[in-house]
């Protein structure tokens, strides 16, 4: 029963071939000394992006900033829908309990196209019949 579990996951994981989306955010990183690190909302549209947990992308820390300039924080948030996506930050501080900003401005990710279908490949002729065509005096 376990191995047919499995079997089925695997085949689920394996068929279920959706394209996913990739955004890299970019934002001013905080001046102040104290920032534990940042937290990423995300939503279905730009009032949707609120500071709630169902909301939340996850919190990126300083060690994450893929940016080397230091007054830039940049971010990619990996395997999202392919849906056009609202996003926010804010900041929180390294306090007990963590004290958090309000939201950065929002942006906007618009979803992206899957490349075209591939073009059919090897066309050949298959069969060739001769066939009388009546054709009605006046019509066609
Ligand atoms: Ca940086």
């Amino acid at each position: 029963m376990k191995k047919l579990l499995l079997a089925i996951v695997i085949l689920l994981a394996t068929t279920m071939s959706a394209y996913a989306l990739d955004v890299t955010l970019e934002w001013d990183a905080n001046t102040e000394s104290n920032i534990g690190g940042y937290r990423i909302y995300k939503g279905t549209s730009a009032a949707d992006v609120i500071k709630n947990a169902a909301h939340r992308v996850g919190d990126v820390v300083p060690a994450q900033d893929t940016n080397p300039d230091p007054i830039r924080f940049r971010y990619t948030v990996t395997g999202l829908p392919n849906v056009d996506t609202w996003f926010a930050v804010t900041a929180y501080d390294t306090e007990t309990p963590p004290q958090e900003s309000g939201l950065s401005n929002i942006v906007m990710a618009a979803r992206v196209s899957p490349p075209p279908p591939a073009p059919p490949q090897n066309l050949s002729i298959w069969e060739r019949i001769y066939s009388w065509i009546m054709k009605l005096f006046g019509r066609g």
